[in-house]
This record gives structure tokens, C-alpha cells and sequence, in this order.
């Protein structure tokens, strides 16, 4: 089984993906880690320009009947079995963002992806089993956990639990005008 780890830079993957990899006793693989060493993108400055196509391939070749948890932001368009998407609210995630020396555009990009809903849409266009998890005031731990327990239960999709509606007002500065 492959489970994708999605959502917007920041709101906790990797640290998310590595706990739910040791509780399920999956391999945890890093999407960019991945890229780079099978070369399936064009670097621009640090960052690589995935080609998806080349990824997707590398992903049905190689992991095929194993147990793999996939962290990317990008992870919702590989041919998973089950996408998680971790949400964050913005005002939290701004905090994050600033923290991590995010400039004005990639701040505002990543924060208004957020507050749309932007990977949650693309998820549910490609796959039928999607979870959507609430991050916010929880720890990494608690949100692994409350993974395994949807699992547990069966529950193959999860969709539309939180609304940033309300944190607009306070990031607005921080988006594009
Ligand atoms: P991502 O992989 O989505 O970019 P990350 O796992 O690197 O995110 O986490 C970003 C930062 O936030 C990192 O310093 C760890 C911290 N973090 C992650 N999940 C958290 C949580 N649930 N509570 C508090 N801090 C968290």
C-alpha cells in the first residue's frame, strides 16, 4: 500500500510522514530526495521542478506491492492508494512559513494555497480515498495516531473538516493584492 503525506509547505509532512512510517512499519520516502537522485526534474535555484510524468512511473516500477508513505507536497498526484492531506490553519502556518525564511511571494503563494484549499481540491480530483487531518494545536504524535485510527476504522475518506474562512482578515497583508 502506497499512502501519500500532502499539503501545503509547512504544515508538517515530513515530521508527520516519519512518525506514521515508524507506527505502520512502512518505508518513509522523501519525494525531493527521490527526484533528485533519479534525476526527474530541471533545478531551478534550490528548488527542483518535478517532471510527475517520470515520477509516476519511478513510483508504480519501484514500489509496487510494498508498504511506502510518500511525502511531498506534490504526493496527491502520484498513483497512491490513499492520500492524506494535513491541513493547517494560516495564521499558524504564517508563523511556521516566517519562521522558515519564507519571502514575500512564496509566503503569500503558500499561504493562500492554504487558505484554499488548493492540494485538498487537486487530491479529491485524482483519488477516491482521501483523509483529511487538522494539524492545528496538535502534536506531530497525536496526528500520526489519529492516521492510524481512521485506518483502523476503514475509513477511506475524510473531506471538507475545516473552514479558514475566518483567518483571512488576519493574513490578508500577507497575500498578494
Ligand atoms: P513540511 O514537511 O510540511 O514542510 P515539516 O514536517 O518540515 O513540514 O514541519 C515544519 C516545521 O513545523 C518543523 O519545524 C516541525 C514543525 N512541526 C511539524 N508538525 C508540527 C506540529 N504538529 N506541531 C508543532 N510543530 C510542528
Amino acid at each position: 500500500m502506497i499512502i501519500a503525506v500532502t499539503g501545503t509547505p509547512g504544515v508538517g509532512k515530513t515530521t508527520v510522514s516519519e512518525l506514521l512510517a515508524q507506527k505502520l512499519g512502512y518505508e518513509y520516502v522523501s519525494i525531493k530526495k527521490l527526484a533528485e537522485k533519479k534525476d526527474l526534474g530541471e533545478k531551478i535555484e534550490d528548488e527542483i521542478e518535478i517532471d510527475i510524468e517520470k515520477l509516476a512511473e519511478v513510483v508504480r516500477e519501484e514500489f509496487k506491492e510494498k508498504n511506502i508513505i510518500l511525502d511531498s507536497h506534490l504526493s496527491h498526484l502520484l498513483p497512491v492508494d490513499l492520500v492524506v492531506v494535513l491541513r493547517l490553519n494560516p495564521e499558524l502556518l504564517l508563523k511556521r512559513l516566517l519562521k522558515r525564511g519564507y519571502m514575500k511571494d512564496k509566503l503569500s503563494e503558500n499561504l493562500e494555497a492554504e487558505l484554499v484549499d488548493v492540494c485538498l481540491i487537486e487530491a479529491i480530483e485524482e483519488h477516491e480515498n482521501v483523509i483529511e487531518v487538522d494539524t492545528t494545536g496538535k502534536t506531530p504524535e497525536e496526528v500520526a495516531e489519529e492516521i492510524v485510527t481512521l485506518m483502523e476504522k476503514g475509513i477511506k475518506k475524510r473531506v471538507g473538516i475545516v473552514d479558514w474562512s475566518e483567518s483571512y482578515e488576519k493574513i490578508m497583508p500577507h497575500l498578494r493584492r
